[in-house]
């Protein structure tokens, strides 16, 4: 699973990454600071099985803390993007491409509307925030129409017509370098009213509502309003939220930058997602410091409950793209695998996944083709291949033969 983080320059997306991965990537308060695309981990955030069996576990695949499990998830943070990219302007559509593996993409606006188009310093309040979202939206759709027509729309839907051939499939090998499915393709088709028998027939407009569905479908966005921390931020949100109807979840990734960054120096106690810290080495804080995090406290998380990072990662994954965690183990008593650790692997998989299906993509090939029956660990009730997976399912699988 990828997920991807868009928007002008300057509107945080490096700062962003940074804060849901730690990492150290350059940011600066000039565009195009980012180049080349930044890759880095970070984790969704769950509740653990642990804490409702009331037992000690072991992660091998992710981390748990205080009874929270860390699911890890990759982000990719591209170069800024502006208006009219798709004709070549800015950086053009090279990061585009970047992103065609992703899954969900994060749209990092400046709430503040400090900056212009072009990710310029401008008066606070200037830019209309909204203005962002409708160009962020219309380049990645023009680009999804681009790939969709290539050069040679005409000759490709008048083939399909005479010969009779399927417009799923072949607009699917057409995509398939942008991470489309077959079923994103059937989606788009079933949820828009245009007529599939006679493409040929087809206006500019209509390619353009078609591109469209089909990126909503397959890349959905999610507006993380950005700089919260801003004087004008609570009432830009509030005039945005006024206005655009879609998900947007307010955030400071500069907040949650330092948060981790004093929580992993063991400064203050912080687990990213919490609703609070607490200072464990006031000595080691400047004035300043205090300062900033108690403009933290009072102007962030007690306003908004978070600094909204780990919201938008785990809205992405669970919400969007509507996944639930699952645990396998192999002892159903003590929740263990082999070594007896204790619910060692927390997998992210698609809702109501078939469970034969879980087992090959997720635990082993042989394993699903010896597959016999799983068991639930909690009811020790036997499921079949055809289970749908859900939530915190902890799950043994019985095969004929042990995987090599
Ligand atoms: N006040 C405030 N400033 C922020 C926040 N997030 C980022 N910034 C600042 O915004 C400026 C741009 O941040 P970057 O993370 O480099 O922005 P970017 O979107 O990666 O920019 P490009 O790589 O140039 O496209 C930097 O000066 C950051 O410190 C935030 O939550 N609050
Ligand atoms: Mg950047």
């Amino acid at each position: 699973m990828l997920i991807g983080i868009v928007g002008k320059p300057s509107s945080g997306k490096s700062t962003f990454l940074n804060a849901a991965c730690l990492t150290q990537y350059k940011t600066a308060n000039y565009p195009f600071t980012t180049i080349k695309p930044n890759l880095g981990k970070s984790f969704v955030r769950t509740i653990c099985a642990c804490r409702e069996l009331n037992i000690k576990d072991n992660p091998k695949n992710s981390i748990c803390i205080n009874q929270n499990r860390f699911i890890p998830v990759k982000l990719l943070d591209v170069a800024g993007l502006v208006p009219d990219a798709h004709l070549g302007k800015g950086m053009g559509n090279q990061f585009l491409s970047d992103l065609a593996r992703a899954d969900v993409l994060i749209h990092v606006i400046d709430i503040s509307g400090s900056l212009d188009a072009e990710g310029q310093d401008i008066d606070e309040g200037a830019r209309d925030p909204l203005d962002d979202i409708k160009f962020l939206e219309d380049e990645i759709n023009f680009w999804f129409k681009d790939l969709i027509i290539k050069k040679d729309w005409g000759k490709f839907v008048r083939k399909i017509e005479q010969e009779k051939l399927s417009f799923v499939d072949l607009l699917h090998e057409r995509l398939a370098g942008i991470g489309i499915q077959k079923e994103h393709i059937l989606n788009a088709m079933n949820s828009i009213n245009l007529d599939f028998e006679k493409l040929t027939k087809w206006n500019d407009d209509n390619i353009f509502d078609f591109a469209r569905k089909l990126r909503e479908i397959s890349k959905p966005i999610i507006i993380a309003a950005n700089k919260i921390d801003k004087h004008n931020g609570e009432q830009m949100l509030t005039e945005l939220k006024r206005k655009y109807k879609g998900k947007i979840i307010p955030c400071s990734a500069l907040a949650e930058y330092w948060l981790r960054k004093y929580a992993e120096d063991r400064i203050i106690e912080y687990l990213p997602g919490d609703t609070k810290f607490k200072i464990i080495q006031n000595e080691k804080l400047q004035k300043s410091e205090l300062n900033a995090l108690k403009n933290i406290e009072e102007k962030i998380l007690k306003k908004y409950n978070s600094t909204g990072i780990q919201d938008i990662i785990n809205y992405s994954v669970f919400n969007v793209l509507n996944q639930i965690v699952v645990y396998p183990v192999y002892d159903t008593n003590s929740f263990s695998d082999k070594d007896g650790n204790v619910l060692p692997d927390a997998h992210l998989v698609l809702k109501n996944t078939k469970l034969k299906k879980f087992v090959e993509t997720k635990i082993h090939s042989d394993l699903a083709k010896n597959f016999i029956y799983g068991l639930d660990a909690r009811s020790k009730m036997r499921l079949g291949e055809h289970y749908e997976l859900k939530n915190n399912d902890i799950i043994k699988i019985v095969s004929a033969v042990k995987p090599k």
